[in-house]
């Protein structure tokens, strides 16, 4: 009966060997070294740098009638304040060989200093100045004839108003 137990002790053995082989089996594997370099792609959200500007433009169109700024006389009364930019489109509308312009100078009177060019029918030219000091003062064409009355004098003139903020 010797090789009855030598069965039994092989079997021993392999059933050893078996749950070591277990065991080696349920160690925990390492952890696999998943390369997930977690490339973060930076999304530099860059901030939008539009500074507000505070500088408000007044802008307007005005047709240089005889003897008129868009009528036959007079002018609409502009109005802006400290600050803005004041941009006139100015479309030249006169008949014949008449001209004229945009004045804003001294003898409005005022401290600004705007000359526009003397246009004739058809001709336009955009002037632009800072309405950087404030009062009411006249705007007015400096063309005068020969002879007779001045532009100004038949009524080719209007108001500027630039408000304190
Ligand atoms: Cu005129």
């Amino acid at each position: 009966m010797v090789s009855g137990r030598l069965v039994v002790a092989v079997v021993l053995v392999v059933a050893a060997a078996g749950v070591g082989a277990l065991l080696i089996g349920l160690q925990p594997a390492q952890p696999p070294q998943t390369n997930t370099t977690t490339t973060k792609t930076e999304t530099t959200q860059t901030p939008a740098t539009t500074q507000p500007s505070s500088q408000n433009i007044v802008s307007l169109t005005l047709y240089l009638n005889d003897y008129g700024y868009n009528a036959s006389r007079g002018g609409p009364t502009i109005t802006a304040y400290v600050g803005d930019i004041i941009r006139i489109r100015l479309i030249g509308n006169s008949t014949g060989p008449i001209v004229h312009d945009f004045v804003l100078d001294e003898k409005s009177p005022s401290p600004y200093n705007v000359k526009s060019n003397r246009l004739s029918r058809g001709q336009t030219q955009v002037i632009e100045f800072t309405a950087n000091i404030p009062g009411e003062f006249k705007y007015y064409c400096s063309v005068a004839p020969p002879a007779g009355p001045s532009h100004r004098d038949r009524g080719q003139e209007g108001v500027i108003r630039i408000l304190e903020k």
